[in-house]
């Protein structure tokens, strides 16, 4: 037993202690050999002996454990030490994260109309066919219903092309009056130099009962938003067409870049078109089964107002995760 004793501490590793361990408890190891030595011996010896042989099994089993434990610590100590990873390495300086120009932009649309008392609404992305068409007066086969415009799931459902069904759904579930703006991610099949297959909006929507609500309102709270916005610009509204407001109209402000005396950014007219607004056509709440009220409604694109904001040139470089665009904004 010493002799084995011995053998065991001098095991280096758990590969030869294992060769040991076999020689020993094996099928044709030494206690098995020495068992089977038992049945030649005459009976009254044989429970001597197989005592004696059982407390050396439980001998070479203890030092076989405790040797094990600790060769084992030693190859996990080994495999730590490789595998280890010098964090020193690299000394890059941490970098600050930013808001997007994007959200900071939607912050501060959102922040003027939460200052006039317009509450916020959201809704679902994925919408069907009534409430981001029919219900805004955009009948069967209007060309904005197009499969080339739109993302269609299958049972009609869709991306939303516009956050106008928040306001649908709003009308829907609350009593006038109601005061709120819908900011939210907008689906269109566009991709080009000023078009991204998701955009953000923020749409605002007024309603009260028939005559406490007018253009005159629209005017003046967009003209205020506006001023908020770009600072000292005039405001033009021109005459337009909506499906879901009648009158409707399109707001400019005179160019920030060349202070409207005609620039590249403005095509030389001296004016930037920054909003969609009117007055809520009345099929907009037949289809919401809303009866003697009026409102008004108005719709902007967040990326166009980030831009101009920013003097940002390219529309893609909002989309791209550069860091090198946000290290700008922080
Ligand atoms: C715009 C322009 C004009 C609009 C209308 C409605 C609703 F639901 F009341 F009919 N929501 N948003 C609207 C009106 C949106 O975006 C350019």
């Amino acid at each position: 037993m010493n002799e084995i004793q011995e053998q065991i501490a001098s095991c280096k590793d758990l590969k030869s202690l294992e060769a040991i361990r076999i020689s020993m408890l094996g099928k044709k190891g030494y206690f098995a050999e020495q068992f089977a030595k038992m049945k030649s011996l005459p009976k009254d010896e044989k429970k001597d002996f197989a005592q004696k042989l059982n407390e050396e099994k439980e001998d070479f089993l203890n030092l076989f454990q405790v040797a094990k434990m600790k060769l084992e610590a030693i190859a996990i100590a080994e495999e730590m030490k490789e595998e280890s990873v010098d964090v020193t390495l690299f000394n890059s300086k941490p970098t600050c994260g930013a808001l997007h120009p994007v959200m900071a932009t939607m912050d501060k649309i959102i922040e003027y109309f939460v200052s006039m008392n317009f509450s916020i609404e959201e809704g679902p992305l994925v919408e069907d066919d009534f409430h981001n068409f029919e219900a805004l007066n955009l009948p069967k086969y209007h060309p904005a219903r197009d499969m080339q415009d739109t993302f269609y799931f299958k049972d009609s459902m869709l991306l939303r092309t516009h956050t106008s069904p928040v306001q649908i759904r709003t009308m829907l579930n609350q009593k006038p009056p109601i005061r709120i703006i819908s900011p939210g991610a907008v689906f269109r099949r566009d991709y080009d130099l000023t078009h991204t297959p998701m955009f953000h909006q923020v749409e605002g929507l007024v309603v009260d009962k028939t005559g406490a609500v007018s253009f005159a309102n629209l005017k003046y709270i967009l003209e205020d938003f506006l001023k908020y916005m770009f600072g000292d610009v005039r405001v033009r509204f021109r005459p337009s067409f909506f499906p879901f407001t009648e009158p409707s109209t399109e707001v400019d402000i005179s160019c920030i870049f060349c202070k409207g005396s005609g620039c590249r950014v403005c095509s030389h007219t001296g004016w930037l078109e920054v909003l969609g607004s009117g007055v809520v056509d009345p099929n907009v709440f037949k289809a919401v089964e809303l009866k003697d009220v009026s409102g008004y409604a108005f719709g902007l694109g967040v990326e166009r107002f980030a831009m101009l904001l920013h003097r940002i040139p390219d529309l893609r470089s909002l989309f791209e995760g550069d860091l090198r665009l946000l290290e700008q904004f922080r």
